[in-house]
């Protein structure tokens, strides 16, 4: 089954979204396999975005991601990846549509409430790196008789 990388970012944590993020994935039908508060270090920041180490906002991201703690977690479920990302909704708030948790909880760009893995690739690299093998559960859930 497929997982992916989801974090609430240090200004959902710190607006009390975390309940109702993991509620809306949750209520999804999705699987919650592994789950924590931490701070986050600038290495760990730096290479989870590494990809964006030539842009112009790079040292605000990595600034913003460490400034507070983050909930992170890994979800299982079938197209887990490409579902999770439509229920975050567009990068930028101002474009994500309501019902999306951007487009519900978020005003800009900076402060987007929510990361999660934008592709396998992605997924696989990101669990890795924020995840140890035993940080992350599998387990069976009767519901998913239900789901599936
Ligand atoms: P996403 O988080 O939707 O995968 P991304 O990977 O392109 O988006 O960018 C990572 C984060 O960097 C994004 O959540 C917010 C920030 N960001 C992206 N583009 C930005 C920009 N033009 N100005 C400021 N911050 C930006
Ligand atoms: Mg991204």
């Amino acid at each position: 089954m497929e997982r992916s990388f989801i974090m609430v970012k240090p200004d959902g944590v710190q607006r009390n979204l975390v309940g109702e993020i993991v509620s809306r994935f949750e209520n999804k039908g999705f699987k919650l396999v592994g789950a924590k508060l931490m701070t986050v270090s600038k290495e760990l920041a730096e290479e989870h975005y590494g990809e964006h180490k030539e842009r112009p906002f790079f040292g605000e991201l990595v600034d913003f991601i460490t400034s507070s703690p983050v909930f992170a977690m890994v979800w299982e479920g079938e197209n887990v990846i490409a579902t999770a990302r439509q229920m975050m909704g567009k990068t930028n708030p101002a474009d994500a549509l309501p019902g999306t948790i951007r487009g519900d909880f978020g005003v800009t760009m900076g402060k987007n409430v929510i990361h999660g893995s934008d592709s396998p690739e992605s997924a696989g690299r990101e669990i890795s790196l924020w995840f140890k093998e035993d940080e992350v559960s599998e387990y069976n859930k009767q519901v998913d008789e239900w789901v599936y």
